[in-house]
Protein backbone atom coordinates (compact mmCIF):
# COMPACT_ATOMS: atom_id res chain seq x y z
CA UNK A 1 0.00 0.00 0.00
CA UNK A 2 1.30 3.36 -0.98
CA UNK A 3 0.68 6.23 1.93
CA UNK A 4 2.11 8.88 0.39
CA UNK A 5 0.64 8.90 -3.33
CA UNK A 6 0.28 12.57 -4.85
CA UNK A 7 3.99 12.21 -3.80
CA UNK A 8 6.79 10.71 -6.31
CA UNK A 9 10.33 10.52 -5.57
CA UNK A 10 11.66 13.38 -4.96
CA UNK A 11 14.35 14.62 -7.79
CA UNK A 12 17.44 16.95 -7.42
CA UNK A 13 16.18 20.02 -9.59
CA UNK A 14 19.21 22.45 -8.59
CA UNK A 15 18.86 25.43 -7.36
CA UNK A 16 16.94 27.26 -9.45
CA UNK A 17 13.99 25.24 -9.26
CA UNK A 18 11.38 26.75 -7.60
CA UNK A 19 9.28 23.09 -7.12
CA UNK A 20 8.94 22.65 -3.41
CA UNK A 21 9.29 19.11 -3.68
CA UNK A 22 12.46 18.89 -5.09
CA UNK A 23 16.14 19.29 -3.90
CA UNK A 24 17.79 22.39 -4.50
CA UNK A 25 21.27 21.50 -3.22
CA UNK A 26 21.42 17.53 -2.58
CA UNK A 27 22.13 15.87 -5.77
CA UNK A 28 22.16 12.12 -3.88
CA UNK A 29 24.55 10.29 -6.42
CA UNK A 30 26.86 13.12 -7.42
CA UNK A 31 30.39 12.36 -6.90
CA UNK A 32 32.19 14.31 -4.51
CA UNK A 33 36.12 13.62 -3.79
CA UNK A 34 35.32 9.89 -5.52
CA UNK A 35 32.07 9.64 -3.19
CA UNK A 36 28.34 10.05 -3.82
CA UNK A 37 26.83 12.59 -1.99
CA UNK A 38 24.79 10.55 0.13
CA UNK A 39 27.83 8.50 1.31
CA UNK A 40 29.14 11.80 2.20
CA UNK A 41 26.13 12.70 4.45
CA UNK A 42 24.83 9.34 5.53
CA UNK A 43 21.28 10.90 6.34
CA UNK A 44 18.89 8.95 8.50
CA UNK A 45 14.74 8.95 9.28
CA UNK A 46 14.04 8.97 13.01
CA UNK A 47 11.36 6.64 13.62
CA UNK A 48 10.13 8.42 16.62
CA UNK A 49 9.51 11.66 15.37
CA UNK A 50 8.35 10.69 11.75
CA UNK A 51 6.64 7.72 12.41
CA UNK A 52 5.51 8.44 15.52
CA UNK A 53 5.07 12.33 16.80
CA UNK A 54 1.63 13.44 15.64
CA UNK A 55 2.05 17.09 17.53
CA UNK A 56 0.86 16.49 21.04
CA UNK A 57 2.68 18.57 23.52
CA UNK A 58 1.88 19.80 27.19
CA UNK A 59 -0.87 21.69 25.83
CA UNK A 60 -2.57 20.35 23.31
CA UNK A 61 -3.21 16.43 21.46
CA UNK A 62 -2.15 15.63 18.49
CA UNK A 63 -2.49 17.50 15.19
CA UNK A 64 -1.46 14.79 12.37
CA UNK A 65 -2.72 11.62 12.30
CA UNK A 66 0.45 8.88 13.03
CA UNK A 67 -1.75 5.83 13.08
CA UNK A 68 -0.89 4.97 9.37
CA UNK A 69 -4.37 3.33 8.99
CA UNK A 70 -4.80 0.84 11.88
CA UNK A 71 -6.09 1.06 15.07
CA UNK A 72 -4.26 -2.54 16.21
CA UNK A 73 -0.93 -2.04 17.76
CA UNK A 74 0.46 -4.78 16.19
CA UNK A 75 -0.87 -4.46 12.50
CA UNK A 76 0.23 -0.40 13.76
CA UNK A 77 4.23 -1.25 14.04
CA UNK A 78 3.74 -3.30 10.33
CA UNK A 79 2.10 -0.30 8.37
CA UNK A 80 4.95 2.38 9.84
CA UNK A 81 7.69 0.01 8.41
CA UNK A 82 5.77 0.35 4.96
CA UNK A 83 5.44 4.32 5.23
CA UNK A 84 8.63 4.41 6.87
CA UNK A 85 10.16 2.69 3.76
CA UNK A 86 7.84 4.78 1.65
CA UNK A 87 9.68 7.66 2.63
CA UNK A 88 12.87 6.78 2.71
CA UNK A 89 12.89 5.69 -0.86
CA UNK A 90 10.69 8.86 -1.75
CA UNK A 91 13.73 10.99 -0.33
CA UNK A 92 16.58 8.96 -1.33
CA UNK A 93 17.48 8.05 2.90
CA UNK A 94 19.89 5.37 3.08
CA UNK A 95 19.19 4.97 6.87
CA UNK A 96 16.64 5.03 9.89
CA UNK A 97 17.43 5.70 13.79
CA UNK A 98 15.21 3.57 16.27
CA UNK A 99 13.87 3.26 19.83
CA UNK A 100 12.47 -0.28 20.35
CA UNK A 101 9.19 0.67 21.50
CA UNK A 102 9.13 3.30 18.12
CA UNK A 103 9.26 -0.32 15.99
CA UNK A 104 6.88 -2.04 18.72
CA UNK A 105 5.20 -0.89 21.61
CA UNK A 106 5.35 -2.63 24.85
CA UNK A 107 2.25 -5.32 25.29
CA UNK A 108 1.25 -7.13 28.85
CA UNK A 109 4.73 -8.42 29.73
CA UNK A 110 8.67 -7.95 28.65
CA UNK A 111 7.80 -11.79 27.32
CA UNK A 112 5.13 -10.59 25.02
CA UNK A 113 6.63 -7.13 24.22
CA UNK A 114 10.16 -9.35 22.85
CA UNK A 115 7.81 -11.31 20.79
CA UNK A 116 6.04 -8.69 19.15
CA UNK A 117 9.56 -6.96 18.65
CA UNK A 118 10.80 -9.81 17.01
CA UNK A 119 7.80 -10.26 14.37
CA UNK A 120 8.46 -6.16 13.64
CA UNK A 121 12.23 -6.77 13.06
CA UNK A 122 12.00 -9.41 10.75
CA UNK A 123 9.76 -7.30 8.96
CA UNK A 124 11.64 -4.43 8.52
CA UNK A 125 14.71 -7.03 7.84
CA UNK A 126 12.81 -8.50 4.99
CA UNK A 127 12.37 -4.90 3.81
CA UNK A 128 16.09 -4.16 3.74
CA UNK A 129 16.62 -7.23 1.83
CA UNK A 130 14.22 -5.36 -0.52
CA UNK A 131 15.29 -1.90 -0.64
CA UNK A 132 18.93 -1.49 0.56
CA UNK A 133 17.27 0.59 3.46
CA UNK A 134 20.12 0.23 6.14
CA UNK A 135 19.93 1.11 10.06
CA UNK A 136 22.33 3.48 11.54
CA UNK A 137 21.33 2.92 15.07
CA UNK A 138 19.00 1.98 17.47
CA UNK A 139 18.86 2.60 21.41
CA UNK A 140 15.84 1.18 24.52
CA UNK A 141 13.43 3.54 25.29
CA UNK A 142 14.50 3.54 28.91
CA UNK A 143 12.39 6.54 29.95
CA UNK A 144 9.39 6.67 28.90
CA UNK A 145 7.28 4.04 31.08
CA UNK A 146 6.44 5.33 34.30
CA UNK A 147 8.84 2.41 35.75
CA UNK A 148 11.68 4.63 34.54
CA UNK A 149 10.23 7.99 36.75
CA UNK A 150 13.56 8.14 38.45
CA UNK A 151 15.70 6.39 35.95
CA UNK A 152 17.38 3.71 34.23
CA UNK A 153 20.46 2.68 35.21
CA UNK A 154 20.40 4.91 37.27
CA UNK A 155 17.09 4.52 39.62
CA UNK A 156 17.39 4.10 43.13
CA UNK A 157 15.29 0.47 42.71
CA UNK A 158 17.89 -2.06 41.96
CA UNK A 159 14.84 -3.78 39.97
CA UNK A 160 14.45 -0.67 37.47
CA UNK A 161 18.30 -1.55 36.95
CA UNK A 162 17.52 -5.26 35.71
CA UNK A 163 14.37 -4.31 33.60
CA UNK A 164 16.37 -1.78 31.92
CA UNK A 165 19.40 -4.14 31.60
CA UNK A 166 16.81 -6.44 29.99
CA UNK A 167 15.40 -4.09 27.88
CA UNK A 168 18.69 -3.01 26.48
CA UNK A 169 20.11 -6.52 25.78
CA UNK A 170 17.32 -7.18 23.71
CA UNK A 171 17.62 -3.64 22.11
CA UNK A 172 21.04 -4.34 21.23
CA UNK A 173 19.55 -7.76 19.69
CA UNK A 174 17.50 -5.92 17.69
CA UNK A 175 20.38 -3.67 16.42
CA UNK A 176 22.57 -6.41 15.24
CA UNK A 177 19.76 -8.59 13.45
CA UNK A 178 19.05 -5.09 11.61
CA UNK A 179 22.63 -4.78 10.60
CA UNK A 180 23.15 -1.32 12.65
CA UNK A 181 26.40 0.01 13.46
CA UNK A 182 25.81 2.48 16.43
CA UNK A 183 23.75 2.04 19.32
CA UNK A 184 23.29 5.16 21.66
CA UNK A 185 22.99 5.60 24.82
CA UNK A 186 20.83 9.31 25.59
CA UNK A 187 20.44 9.88 28.99
CA UNK A 188 16.61 9.95 28.85
CA UNK A 189 15.71 10.64 32.64
CA UNK A 190 19.42 9.64 33.91
CA UNK A 191 19.89 12.65 35.79
CA UNK A 192 18.28 14.12 39.44
CA UNK A 193 16.40 16.56 40.25
CA UNK A 194 17.36 17.87 43.80
CA UNK A 195 20.59 16.33 46.06
CA UNK A 196 18.22 15.94 48.91
CA UNK A 197 16.97 12.81 48.18
CA UNK A 198 20.00 11.59 45.34
CA UNK A 199 23.00 8.96 45.84
CA UNK A 200 25.14 10.57 42.98
CA UNK A 201 28.35 8.59 43.26
CA UNK A 202 26.08 5.44 43.10
CA UNK A 203 24.04 6.47 40.39
CA UNK A 204 27.06 7.22 38.34
CA UNK A 205 28.88 4.01 38.82
CA UNK A 206 25.61 2.51 38.20
CA UNK A 207 25.38 3.52 34.82
CA UNK A 208 28.46 2.89 33.93
CA UNK A 209 27.87 -0.64 34.89
CA UNK A 210 25.03 -0.95 32.84
CA UNK A 211 26.95 0.50 29.77
CA UNK A 212 30.18 -1.94 30.83
CA UNK A 213 27.57 -4.96 30.71
CA UNK A 214 25.81 -2.92 26.93
CA UNK A 215 29.74 -3.18 25.82
CA UNK A 216 30.60 -6.31 27.23
CA UNK A 217 27.16 -8.60 25.96
CA UNK A 218 27.17 -6.59 22.56
CA UNK A 219 30.51 -7.72 21.81
CA UNK A 220 29.54 -11.34 22.53
CA UNK A 221 26.37 -10.86 19.92
CA UNK A 222 29.22 -9.76 16.98
CA UNK A 223 28.17 -5.87 17.26
CA UNK A 224 31.09 -3.83 16.27
CA UNK A 225 29.87 -0.54 15.59
CA UNK A 226 30.50 1.95 17.79
CA UNK A 227 28.34 2.73 21.06
CA UNK A 228 27.48 6.13 21.20
CA UNK A 229 26.50 9.10 24.21
CA UNK A 230 24.31 11.83 23.34
CA UNK A 231 25.13 14.56 25.61
CA UNK A 232 22.27 16.76 26.98
CA UNK A 233 22.68 19.26 30.11
CA UNK A 234 18.41 19.61 30.92
CA UNK A 235 15.14 18.31 29.78
CA UNK A 236 13.73 15.72 31.16
CA UNK A 237 15.74 16.14 34.45
CA UNK A 238 17.02 19.47 35.98
CA UNK A 239 20.28 17.93 35.94
CA UNK A 240 21.33 15.16 33.22
CA UNK A 241 24.40 13.31 34.16
CA UNK A 242 25.69 13.31 30.03
CA UNK A 243 25.34 17.49 30.28
CA UNK A 244 28.05 18.05 27.43
CA UNK A 245 30.76 16.66 25.08
CA UNK A 246 33.62 17.57 28.08
CA UNK A 247 31.51 16.07 30.94
CA UNK A 248 30.96 12.93 28.91
CA UNK A 249 34.49 12.13 28.24
CA UNK A 250 35.26 12.28 31.95
CA UNK A 251 33.12 10.27 32.61
CA UNK A 252 33.81 7.67 29.81
CA UNK A 253 37.89 7.96 31.21
CA UNK A 254 36.55 7.56 34.78
CA UNK A 255 35.02 4.14 34.15
CA UNK A 256 37.25 3.38 31.09
CA UNK A 257 35.07 2.94 29.07
CA UNK A 258 36.49 5.78 26.52
CA UNK A 259 37.14 3.03 23.76
CA UNK A 260 34.23 1.59 23.35
CA UNK A 261 32.13 4.72 22.87
CA UNK A 262 32.19 8.24 21.04
CA UNK A 263 30.16 10.86 20.57
CA UNK A 264 26.23 11.31 19.17
CA UNK A 265 26.23 15.29 19.36
CA UNK A 266 22.91 16.83 19.17
CA UNK A 267 22.47 20.63 17.76
CA UNK A 268 19.71 21.27 20.24
CA UNK A 269 21.21 20.06 23.20
CA UNK A 270 24.39 21.85 22.27
CA UNK A 271 23.16 25.16 22.67
CA UNK A 272 20.43 24.01 25.77
CA UNK A 273 24.26 23.74 27.23
CA UNK A 274 25.05 27.16 26.14
CA UNK A 275 27.19 25.93 23.90
CA UNK A 276 27.48 26.17 19.95
CA UNK A 277 26.93 22.88 17.88
CA UNK A 278 30.68 23.96 16.33
CA UNK A 279 32.30 23.58 20.28
CA UNK A 280 30.75 20.33 20.76
CA UNK A 281 31.74 19.07 17.50
CA UNK A 282 35.21 20.33 17.67
CA UNK A 283 35.80 18.73 21.85
CA UNK A 284 34.58 15.59 20.29
CA UNK A 285 36.95 15.79 17.35
CA UNK A 286 40.50 16.65 19.38
CA UNK A 287 39.37 14.14 21.71
CA UNK A 288 38.80 11.44 18.99
CA UNK A 289 35.62 11.03 20.25
CA UNK A 290 33.36 12.10 17.03
CA UNK A 291 30.90 9.95 16.15
CA UNK A 292 27.69 10.64 14.75
CA UNK A 293 25.30 13.53 14.80
CA UNK A 294 21.50 14.05 15.71
CA UNK A 295 20.72 16.93 13.25
CA UNK A 296 18.26 19.75 14.36
CA UNK A 297 18.22 23.11 15.55
CA UNK A 298 16.34 24.71 18.49
CA UNK A 299 15.16 28.36 18.87
CA UNK A 300 17.30 31.05 20.56
CA UNK A 301 13.97 32.63 22.08
CA UNK A 302 12.82 29.51 23.48
CA UNK A 303 15.55 27.57 25.13
CA UNK A 304 14.08 24.30 25.15
CA UNK A 305 14.04 20.96 23.01
CA UNK A 306 12.10 21.85 20.26
CA UNK A 307 13.97 19.70 17.70
CA UNK A 308 13.33 21.40 14.97
CA UNK A 309 14.55 20.69 11.30
CA UNK A 310 17.92 22.24 10.41
CA UNK A 311 17.79 25.59 8.03
CA UNK A 312 20.73 27.69 9.32
CA UNK A 313 23.14 27.52 6.17
CA UNK A 314 26.25 29.07 8.70
CA UNK A 315 25.04 26.23 11.37
CA UNK A 316 25.38 23.10 8.84
CA UNK A 317 28.33 24.83 7.38
CA UNK A 318 30.26 25.02 10.44
CA UNK A 319 28.94 21.57 11.47
CA UNK A 320 30.43 20.00 8.47
CA UNK A 321 33.76 22.10 8.52
CA UNK A 322 34.29 19.55 11.69
CA UNK A 323 33.12 16.63 10.30
CA UNK A 324 35.56 16.81 7.14
CA UNK A 325 38.14 17.77 9.85
CA UNK A 326 37.39 14.51 11.66
CA UNK A 327 37.96 12.00 8.69
CA UNK A 328 34.05 12.10 7.75
CA UNK A 329 31.53 9.82 9.11
CA UNK A 330 32.55 6.03 9.62
CA UNK A 331 30.08 4.40 11.54
CA UNK A 332 28.07 7.93 12.32
CA UNK A 333 25.51 9.77 9.90
CA UNK A 334 23.32 12.84 10.15
CA UNK A 335 20.22 11.59 11.82
CA UNK A 336 17.07 14.09 11.74
CA UNK A 337 16.42 14.21 15.06
CA UNK A 338 13.78 16.41 14.18
CA UNK A 339 9.83 16.85 14.08
CA UNK A 340 7.57 19.04 11.76
CA UNK A 341 6.05 22.08 13.72
CA UNK A 342 2.46 21.15 15.26
CA UNK A 343 1.00 23.71 12.69
CA UNK A 344 3.23 21.79 10.24
CA UNK A 345 0.45 18.61 10.31
CA UNK A 346 -0.57 17.66 6.79
CA UNK A 347 1.92 14.25 5.23
CA UNK A 348 3.40 16.45 2.78
CA UNK A 349 5.06 18.67 5.94
CA UNK A 350 6.88 15.37 6.45
CA UNK A 351 8.55 15.87 3.20
CA UNK A 352 9.12 19.11 2.85
CA UNK A 353 11.00 19.64 6.53
CA UNK A 354 12.97 16.60 5.48
CA UNK A 355 14.11 18.57 1.71
CA UNK A 356 14.47 21.78 3.94
CA UNK A 357 16.92 19.81 6.51
CA UNK A 358 18.81 17.53 3.90
CA UNK A 359 19.02 20.30 1.62
CA UNK A 360 20.70 22.79 4.16
CA UNK A 361 23.50 19.95 5.09
CA UNK A 362 23.69 19.69 1.03
CA UNK A 363 24.75 23.13 1.17
CA UNK A 364 27.11 23.26 3.93
CA UNK A 365 28.52 20.46 3.03
CA UNK A 366 29.10 22.32 0.12
CA UNK A 367 30.31 25.82 1.77
CA UNK A 368 32.46 23.65 3.83
CA UNK A 369 34.16 21.69 1.41
CA UNK A 370 34.80 25.74 -0.30
CA UNK A 371 35.72 27.55 3.02
CA UNK A 372 38.71 24.46 3.32
CA UNK A 373 39.54 24.37 -0.18
CA UNK A 374 39.98 28.67 0.16
CA UNK A 375 42.26 28.23 2.38
CA UNK A 376 41.65 31.53 4.29
CA UNK A 377 40.69 30.19 7.61
CA UNK A 378 43.05 27.16 7.96
CA UNK A 379 46.22 29.31 6.90
CA UNK A 380 44.77 32.03 9.46
CA UNK A 381 44.48 30.14 12.06
CA UNK A 382 48.46 28.35 10.95
CA UNK A 383 49.90 31.58 11.05
CA UNK A 384 48.44 32.60 14.35
CA UNK A 385 50.44 29.55 16.07
CA UNK A 386 53.49 30.17 14.15
CA UNK A 387 54.87 31.12 17.57
CA UNK A 388 54.76 27.40 18.74
CA UNK A 389 56.76 26.19 15.85
CA UNK A 390 60.07 27.49 16.24
CA UNK A 391 62.50 29.12 19.07
CA UNK A 392 60.68 29.18 23.03
CA UNK A 393 57.57 27.53 21.60
CA UNK A 394 58.99 24.71 20.13
CA UNK A 395 61.31 24.12 23.09
CA UNK A 396 57.79 24.65 25.28
CA UNK A 397 56.42 21.70 23.12
CA UNK A 398 59.35 19.84 23.02
CA UNK A 399 59.56 19.78 26.62
CA UNK A 400 62.90 21.49 26.92
CA UNK A 401 62.06 24.58 28.93
CA UNK A 402 61.12 24.61 32.35
CA UNK A 403 60.19 27.37 34.37
CA UNK A 404 63.06 28.43 35.17
CA UNK A 405 64.20 28.90 31.59
CA UNK A 406 61.03 30.29 30.41
CA UNK A 407 61.79 33.10 33.74
CA UNK A 408 65.12 33.58 32.12
CA UNK A 409 63.97 34.19 28.73
CA UNK A 410 60.73 36.16 29.62
CA UNK A 411 63.76 38.35 32.07
CA UNK A 412 65.63 38.51 28.82
CA UNK A 413 62.92 39.60 26.46
CA UNK A 414 61.26 41.79 29.10
CA UNK A 415 57.49 42.65 27.31
CA UNK A 416 55.49 40.40 24.93
CA UNK A 417 53.26 43.26 23.73
CA UNK A 418 55.29 43.37 20.31
CA UNK A 419 54.38 39.95 19.17
CA UNK A 420 51.14 39.69 19.73
CA UNK A 421 48.68 40.11 16.01
CA UNK A 422 45.47 41.14 16.36
CA UNK A 423 42.25 37.85 16.18
CA UNK A 424 40.57 39.40 13.27
CA UNK A 425 37.45 37.77 14.15
CA UNK A 426 35.24 40.48 11.50
CA UNK A 427 37.63 39.62 8.69
CA UNK A 428 37.02 36.15 9.03
CA UNK A 429 33.45 36.40 9.93
CA UNK A 430 33.47 38.26 6.64
CA UNK A 431 35.25 35.57 4.53
CA UNK A 432 32.65 33.23 5.83
CA UNK A 433 30.32 34.77 4.49
CA UNK A 434 32.19 35.53 1.19
CA UNK A 435 32.77 31.67 0.77
CA UNK A 436 29.28 30.84 1.11
CA UNK A 437 27.19 33.48 -1.09
CA UNK A 438 29.71 32.78 -3.55
CA UNK A 439 28.62 29.32 -3.67
C1 LIG B 1 16.08 13.39 23.27
C2 LIG B 1 16.80 12.79 22.16
C3 LIG B 1 16.55 11.35 21.91
C4 LIG B 1 17.76 10.59 21.52
C5 LIG B 1 17.53 9.10 21.41
O1 LIG B 1 16.32 14.73 23.45
O2 LIG B 1 17.52 13.46 21.46
O3 LIG B 1 15.57 11.26 20.94
O4 LIG B 1 18.27 11.03 20.31
O5 LIG B 1 17.02 8.55 22.57
CO1 LIG C 1 18.72 13.01 19.82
Amino acid sequence: MEFFNNIGKIQYKGKDSTDPLSFKYYNPDEIIDGKKMRDHLKFALSWWHTMGGDGTDMFGCGTTDKTWGQSDPAARAKAKVDAAFEIMQKLSIDYFCFHDRDLSPEYGSLAETNAQLDIVTDYIKAKQAETGAKCLWGTAKCFDHPRFMHGAGTSPSADVFAFSAAQIKKALEATVKLGGNGYVFWGGREGYETLLNTNMGLELDNMARLMKMAVEYGRSIGFNGDFYIEPKPKEPTKHQYDFDTATVLGFLRKYGLEKDFKMNIEANHATLAQHTFQHELCVARINGAFGSIDANQGDMLLGWDTDQFPTNVYDTTMCMYEVIKAGGFTNGGLNFDAKARRGSFTPEDIFYSYIAGIDAFALGFKAARKLIEDGRIDKFIDDRYSSWKSGIGADIIAGKADFAALEKYALEKGEVTGSLSSGRQEMLESIVNNVLFSL
